[in-house]
Parts: structure tokens; sequence; C-alpha cells
């Protein structure tokens, strides 16, 4: 008889020859309840004690167990990006690029390897909210046959400082202050402003985290960035630097302010959420992986340093090539196995991929493998599965606390010649295998920082200019809200003399928004120049007018015709949303001449869950709505929000109680809704002049 690992057979005892592997959880109905050390348990209600109302005894082993193990759940949270949301998914190459690489993902057309990716914020608590204003990170662990080649990157391709050195202090200046604990998840406090302020090179990040980049609508609609050059190297060993970009197929999209505050309320989870429940249904997220490609010599040609991660090259001075194309169409098995164990690092590169001398990505190199210690408390988290190479590793690195291997033979040092020719004298180098790009190097040690590093706000000014003009307002908007809740007149006053450098209107704008004079322009460490505009740094110029992927709520109550908001729903579907019914009471909603459910009660499903809005309502459900603050605040937001709105006839009652005006985007139900459904209404911002 074979016993399964974790069970034992009521009758005969398993002999050892019988015995299986072991240690692996089975989660079974049925299977019988074990201790982790495998011997069924009897009673999980129950303590042992002494007497039905006397003392637990010590003895209760099984109690200590469940408690021990219980009390060391936890692992430290990441220091910086702790709340995150992963999905696996696929890489497939759609165009080799041989000729600039030998890594083994980009040389087969359609071949497709694994990956695993987290895409979270940086400055929150594990806990903390899914949409505060931040940067996301956006990391993709690729399975390849060569190892695991993690690109670590964020949805903004610039950053806040050129050097690793500064790296603590930014993230103890962003994060909830020392002394008091708060804020949390938030930049708009005076340590991050005190600092940034300081440190001028992060003048062009700035202007990106206040753009609406830092609050997007959905993981699965922003871009993502390698942000520092890299190097690809070919089979002869020539190097190209590289950028690399991921594109969302869903288009880019994010919110406005007022929408991420109150997402922030509505569901604190709500990123996290849309994550699963696209993947759940079969929506899978998808990008495209682009390449911008370049040698030593159009580097010299541009006005800052391709080792200066504040900065970034135009698209339109280098192009995107696409090589490749990321889906994301599993979600985790188990949260805290996956995405929160999963431990990425920039030196995890793979052959024909190789690093530049940016100074930051030097001191990345460090980071991450030392950070993973505390993590893991480990050396051997890289044998946990998802961390886990999909290809063969072998080496001589031995034992360590939590040691999952079981190596065998003799040989555990190398050269060896236990075994000359056999498979016991273990692994050897091959010529093939990984090479660092030879490049020469040479210069006195120095603690300085390059000359031509030196421009802090060229490009700042370059992404302003380069914005639509409600982009623009969004962005003073956003410097005005946040240095508001600065306690510390000089910090703001600095603030505002290093946007005189960027860009005077800008500057007379947000210090008008304060109500405080505008300062003389800080000292530049280089005059800023005027360089070429960059229209697709603009989220709004390039916004792609689909429905897919999106949420349409359809707002109805009593009285409703079942057969149009059938009707509605299926035209939703049709155009690759997700219907969302919401009505003042979830069950038996007295709509004709069918009685129907909603998917959320009004109060619980606000319109800033959903990319637009249908009100399919009669005469006197719209005035019962019109007289529902709720309800008029789920209209009054839609129209705030920019969204279109979709309604019968007889809904004008509750359109004129929201103060919803005749505007674009207004309109009836039917393939006008459908068709203005597909974007955002920016017209209605600027004439607010918000
Ligand atoms: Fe990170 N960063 N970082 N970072 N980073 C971490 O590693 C660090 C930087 C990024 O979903 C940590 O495992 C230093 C740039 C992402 O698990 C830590 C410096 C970019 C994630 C660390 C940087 C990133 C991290 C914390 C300056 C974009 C989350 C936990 C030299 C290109 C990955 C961990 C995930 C995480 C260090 C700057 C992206 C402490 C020292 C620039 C997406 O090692």
């Amino acid at each position: 008889m074979k016993n399964a690992p974790n069970q034992r057979g009521a009758a005969a005892p398993p002999d050892a020859a019988e015995i299986g592997t072991g240690g692996e959880l089975h989660q079974h109905g049925g299977d019988p309840l074990t201790t982790n050390h495998g011997m069924p348990l009897s009673d999980n209600q129950n303590s042992l004690r002494a007497g039905d109302r006397g003392p637990t005894l010590l003895e209760d082993f099984a109690l200590r167990e469940k408690i021990f193990h219980f009390d060391h759940e936890r692992i430290p949270e990441r220091i910086v990006h702790a709340r995150g949301s992963g999905a696996h998914g696929f890489f497939e190459c759609t165009a080799p690029i041989p000729g600039l690489t030998r890594a083994s993902l980009f040389q087969t057309k359609g071949e497709r390897i694994p990956v695993f990716c987290r895409i979270s914020t940086v400055a929150g608590g594990a806990g903390s909210v899914d949409t505060p204003r931040d940067v996301r990170g956006f990391a993709v662990k690729f399975y390849t046959h060569e190892g695991n080649w993690d690109l670590v990157g964020n949805n903004i391709p610039v950053f806040f400082i050129q050097d690793a050195m500064k790296f603590p202090d930014l993230i103890h200046a962003v994060k909830m202050e020392s002394d008091r604990g708060f804020p949390q998840a938030g930049s708009a406090h005076d340590t991050f402003w005190d600092f940034v302020s300081l440190m001028p090179e992060s003048t062009h990040m700035i202007m990106w985290a206040m753009s609406d980049r830092a609050i997007p609508r959905s993981l699965r609609m922003i871009e993502g960035f390698g942000v520092h050059t890299f190097r690809f190297l070919n089979d002869a060993g020539t190097s190209t630097f590289v950028k690399f970009h991921w594109r969302p197929r869903l288009g880019l999209q994010s919110t406005l302010w007022d929408e991420a505050v109150k997402l922030a309320g509505a569901d604190p989870d709500f990123h996290r959420r849309d994550l699963w429940e696209a993947i759940d249904s079969g929506s899978f997220p998808e990008w495209d992986l682009a390449v911008q490609t370049f040698d030593q010599e159009l580097a010299d040609t541009l006005q800052y340093d391709i080792l200066d991660a504040t900065k970034l090259i135009p698209e339109e001075i280098v192009p995107l090539k696409v090589v490749g194309r990321m889906v994301l169409d599993r979600n985790p098995t188990n949260f805290f196995a996956e995405t929160e164990q999963v431990a990425f690092m920039p030196t995890n590169i793979v052959p024909g991929i190789d690093f530049s001398d940016d100074p930051l990505l030097q001191g990345r190199m460090f980071s991450y493998l030392d950070t993973q210690k505390s993590r893991f408390g480990t050396t051997n988290f890289h044998q946990i599965p998802i961390n886990a190479p999909k290809c063969p590793v072998a080496n001589f690195q031995r034992d360590g606390l939590m040691q999952n291997l079981v190596p065998t033979g003799r040989a555990n040092y190398e050269p060896n010649s236990l075994d000359l020719a056999g498979e016991n004298r273990g692994p050897r180098p091959s010529a093939a295998a990984f090479t660092t790009y030879p490049e020469p190097v040479d210069g006195p040690k120095v603690r300085v920082r390059s000359e031509t590093f030196a421009d802090h706000y060229s490009q700042a000014r370059m992404f302003f200019r380069s914005q639509t003009p409600v982009e623009q307002t969004h962005i003073v908007s956003a410097f005005v809200f946040e240095l508001s809740k600065v306690t510390l007149p000089h910090v703001r006053t600095r603030v505002l003399a290093n946007l005189v450098n960027v860009d005077a209107e800008l500057a007379g704008r947000v210090a008008a928004g304060l109500g405080c004079p505008v300062p003389p322009a800080s000292r530049a460490a280089r005059e800023p120049i005027d360089l070429e505009l960059s229209p697709s740094l603009s989220i709004v110029n390039k916004a792609l007018a689909t429905l897919s992927g999106r949420r349409v709520g359809i707002l109805f109550t009593d009285g409703s015709s079942s057969d149009d908001i059938a009707k509605v729903a299926a035209d939703v579907r049709a155009a690759g949303a997700t219907p969302v019914l919401v009505a003042p009471r979830l069950l038996q909603v007295g709509t004709t001449p069918k009685a129907m459910d909603a998917d959320g009660q009004l109060a619980g499903t606000p319109s800033v869950t959903c990319d637009a809005i249908a009100i399919i309502v009669t005469e006197q459900g719209a005035a019962a709505l019109a007289a529902d603050a709720v309800a008029v605040q789920f209209v009054a937001d839609a129209y705030a929000h920019l969204k279109a709105i979709g309604h019968t006839a007889e809904a004008q009652a509750l359109l004129d109680s929201a103060h919803v005006g005749s505007s674009d985007g207004v309109v009836g139900l039917g393939p006008d809704f459908i068709e203005a459904a597909r974007r955002r209404f920016y017209e209605r911002d600027v004439a607010r002049g918000s």
C-alpha cells in the first residue's frame, strides 16, 4: 500500500520505503488535520485542560505549536514598495532581436516564458490604501532558460535622485514622519518637501509625481519603465545601450485627484481588486515590451547624460521598438507565498543583458540582495517556489538556514578531481555563459557628481510644457494641495524658487493658489535650456478611445425598465467592459416587467468605482433619487470626474439636482452612450478652470 505523505492508513503502519518525501501541505476537503509534523489531530476546538473548567496544561503541544506558528506569521514588510499586488503570466517574444542581444527570451518569435509581475505603491505600508498620489513600482520576474531576469522598474521613467547615497534620505523624508508616525502613504508633509526642495535634481521627478501619472485608474492602465540605461550584448559581444518600456494595451489612464481621494474611502483595495477581478473574469491585462536602443554616438549628441536617472530620452529622439508582450493570466494561489515572498533583484540578469554605470543602478545592485536577508532571515530565499528559477541551478553554495535542497555527492568545492570524468565532480563554468561587457574604466577614486549631471531643470520644463492645458492645471493643483499641507513657510518658498526655474507661469499659478508671492529663482547649478517638447509625455495626447477593461455603472430603481437595463448591460459587455448594476436596494428592486438584483448598493458603490454611468429611471424614479443625497452625489461626481453620462429622458430631475449641465458626454442611451463612454470629457475641466 502506498501512503500519501500526510496521510496515515488506519490499518498497517507504513514501512520506511513507503513514506513519501512528505512536507507538502494537503488542503483537500476531508484530509485528516495534522500538526506541522504530520500527526493527525482529533480536536481543533479545545485546548487541553485539567478538568473542564481548569487551567490549560503546558503539555498541550498542539495548542503551543498552533499559537507559536501564528505568532511568527509576519515577515518584515518591504522598506519601500510594501503595498503591492501580483499576478502570474507569460512573456512572448513578438519581434526577435538577435542582432542586439543574445538574451534567450528575445530569440524566437512566438516563444513564451513564464513571468510573475508585482505592481506596488512606494511610500505606504503593506496595509495602506491603493490610490495615494505616489509612484507605482512595476517589477517583472522573467523565468528564462538561462536564469531569472528581474526588470524592477517604475511607472515613471525618471527618478528623484542621481546617486544611491541619497536613497535612505529620500525614503526617510517621504515615509511617515519619525516622531509622529504620520502621514501614511502621502508625500504632502514637511519632511518630504523639505528634502526634495534641497535636492534640485528631484525637480523633474517631482513634476511627474504631481502629474496624473501618480494617480492611476488601474494597475492595468499604467506604463512601466526600466528607468536606467542598460546594455544589450549580442553573440559578438557588441554592446548597445537600451531603455525598457512597458505599454499597456488598455491605454494609459489616470483618475482625477478628487476621484483618487474618494476611492481611498470607497474601496481601499481598489487597484488590487481591479487586477484580481479582471484576471479572474478572463480579461487579461496585457503590455507591450518596447526598447529604445542607441549607441555611444547618439548618447554624445544629447544635452544630458544617459547615466543620469533623472533624465529620459524622448521617444521623438529615440523611437520605441516593440519586441514582445506580457499577459497576466493567473492570479496568485496564495498572496503571502507569492506576492509577499517574491524577491526582485536588479542583479538577476541573464546573458545578453548587462548594467550601465548609472550610479543609482550601481547602488541598487547591493541593496536588493541585502534587503532579502532581512526579510527572509536566510540566504536561501531563492529556493522559495516563486523565486526559484525554472532552469537548472548548479553550484557549490551549501547549507544555511532553511536549506531545502539535498545536494548529492562529495564535491562541494571547485576545482576538484574527485571523479575526473563522472557525474560527481559537479558543475564547471562555461565560456558561453554570462560575461560582463569589458568596458574600459579609468580615473581617480573620487566622491563627485559628474558635471554632465548638473542640469536639473531643463527636462522638468520639457515635461511641463509638453502637457496639455488640462494636465498642466492638474499639476498646478497638485502642487497647491501638497504645499498647502507644508507647515514650514521657508520650505514652500524654496519649492517655489525651484519651480521658477522650471516655468515662471507654473510658479506663479502655484503661488497664487497658495496666496503667497513668487520668490526669485533659486540658483541653478546649470542654467536650464529649452529642449524640444515631447508630446508623447502627455497622457491626454495618447489616450485611447476604448471601453475595454472599464466599468460602467448602471443606476436604476423601482419602476425602471428591466429590458432597457439588460440592453445597456449587453452593449457595455459587447464593448469589452463590465456593467455594474447599482440601485438603492441590493436585492429585489421593483423593475418591470421583471424584478432585478443589483451588483452594488448605491452607498457602497459610488460612481468613482466606474468609468461611465447610465441612468435608467422613470420620472417617478428620478424624483425619488433626486431627493436622495447619495444618488445626487453619484451623478454629480460622475460629471465632475469627466465621465460620460447616458440617461433616459425621464432622468432630468436627477440630473438637475446634481447640477449636470448639457455638455458633451451627457447623452441619451444607445450607441451614442457607448461611444461617449470610451473617453473622458476634459473640456468640462477646462470650462471649470480647476
Ligand atoms: Fe528600489 N528597492 N531602490 N527602486 N524598488 C526595493 O527591495 C533601492 C529604485 C523598485 O515588488 C527594495 O525587495 C535603492 C529605482 C521596485 O518587490 C530595496 C534605490 C527603481 C521595488 C530597494 C532604489 C526602484 C523596489 C525594498 C536607489 C525604479 C519593489 C524591498 C539606489 C527603477 C519590488 C525589496 C517588489 C524595492 C532599494 C531605487 C524600483 C530596499 C537602494 C530607481 C519596483 O532593496
